[in-house]
């Protein structure tokens, strides 16, 4: 079926962490577990939750407080990022096993180019299956996935039957796979751009095609035309193999114990400046930033967030880190070390486009709405964008 085209596939775990808390502990199976805890009504947001808490409205990046108003029968536990990351390891392996073309845009996701390999394994779209299954017997975890001739179509067919799903979407059907479909579903398309679609009358990706590409170029300019190629399924990236997870950081050891909040502050800007610069170098940007405290004598502390937000400017990763140390309580004690990392690399190529290029205004208003949440989560002051602006022009 995939003889004379790309075969391109995308995997994604289900309900990653919650999953591997129901494999590892039985009794939450069947349950509505909610991972980001333990204590609902401290601060913090939903990780994700299990597919039993789906129903209730549940989601990632939810406060926590609200999940458990949602459903208070739900069993809230705190996350195990060293478990999270193992499993993750475990299955990238097995992915490696079947093509050295694998691209991981997170913990539980990878894109795999299975292009070629026919005489070794046979029909692509059976070796997925094959891989699926080893997935689940060697981790005990499910994972749906989907394969195209096309990355990006890829990606969708693979949420579309969640959880435990194969979507295979063969060469000569693309369009009678994706017209049907939800503007929305298309890579990079955001709030703001499905608004603006939904007001020209676009609802699905067919109408889109139909709309035509000199009325998207005029009223979205390159992204327009950008659309218009996603529209007929055309995307010319292919699966950009790049390292397992790696994270890019910078750290600081103070010649001096230090108390004084203006230099921790300016350190704390210089970090995330670096690896922002670092980052981008690489052409790469993470989920999770870390934090790491060295308070004198020797305790060290660290702290992980993950978002949706791809983190490779030097702001954004100010007011993460920021907002984590503050919660870190320092009493009246020195700092000796500020460590700043971001993880959970993706190629930039990787990530919705809407991300990097067309999509900035939207981008710097999911900024200011990511400050007020951490303002709300951390309290208000935590984040401190003012000093920031007066630093970046300076
Ligand atoms: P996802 O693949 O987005 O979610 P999921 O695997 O939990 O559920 P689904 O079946 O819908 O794929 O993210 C993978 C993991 O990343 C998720 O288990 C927890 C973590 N994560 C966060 O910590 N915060 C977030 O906001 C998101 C979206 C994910
Ligand atoms: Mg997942």
């Amino acid at each position: 079926m995939f003889d004379h085209s790309p075969a391109l596939a995308h995997l994604d775990m289900d309900a990653f962490y919650a999953a591997v808390e129901q494999r590892d502990f039985p009794e939450l199976r069947g349950k509505p577990v909610v991972v980001g805890g333990p204590d609902p009504k401290a601060r913090g947001v939903v990780s994700t939750c299990s597919y039993e808490a789906r129903p209730f409205g549940i989601h990632s990046a939810m406060p926590l407080r609200q999940a458990l108003q949602l459903c208070p029968d739900a069993v809230f536990v705190a996350g195990r990022m060293k478990v999270y990351q193992r499993e993750s390891r475990r299955i990238m392996a097995i992915l490696r096993e079947y093509s050295p073309r694998v691209q991981p845009l997170s913990l539980d996701e990878a894109f795999l180019d299975l292009t070629g390999t026919q005489r070794l394994f046979g029909p692509p779209d059976e070796t997925l299956q094959q891989i699926r299954e080893r997935v689940r017997e060697e981790t005990g975890l499910t994972c749906s996935a989907g394969l195209a001739p096309v990355k990006f179509v890829a990606k969708i067919a693979s949420d579309l039957e969640k959880p435990d799903g194969l979507v295979i979407v063969p060469p000569g059907g693309v369009l009678e796979f994706l017209h049907p479909l939800p503007v929305g579903r298309l890579w990079g398309v955001g709030p703001k751009t499905l608004d603006r679609l939904t007001e020209l009358g676009v609802a699905t990706i067919g109408d889109l095609a139909a709309l035509g590409l000199e009325e998207l170029e005029r009223r979205f300019g390159l992204w327009g035309r950008r659309l218009h190629q996603l529209s007929l399924g055309r995307d010319g990236r292919s699966v950009t193999p790049h390292r397992e997870e790696k994270s890019v950081g910078h750290e600081t050891t103070f010649a001096t114990d230090q108390e004084s909040e203006e230099v921790i502050t300016r350190a704390l800007l210089e970090l995330s400046e670096k690896v922002a610069a670092r980052l981008r170098r690489h052409a790469v940007a993470g989920r999770t930033l870390t934090l790491k405290l060295r308070l004198a004598p020797f305790s060290t502390f660290t702290r992980s967030v993950s978002g949706d937000e791809y983190l490779d400017q030097g702001p954004l990763i100010y007011e993460t880190a920021r907002a984590l140390i503050d919660r870190v309580d320092r009493r009246a004690r020195k700092v000796r070390l500020i460590g700043v990392s971001v993880s959970g690399l993706v190629a930039r190529e990787a990530a919705p486009p809407g991300l990097f290029d067309s999509e900035r205004p939207e981008r710097e208003q999911r900024l200011g709405k990511a400050v007020d949440a951490l303002g709300e989560r951390f309290g208000a002051g935590a984040v401190r964008r003012g000093r920031l602006i007066g630093r970046d022009s300076s």
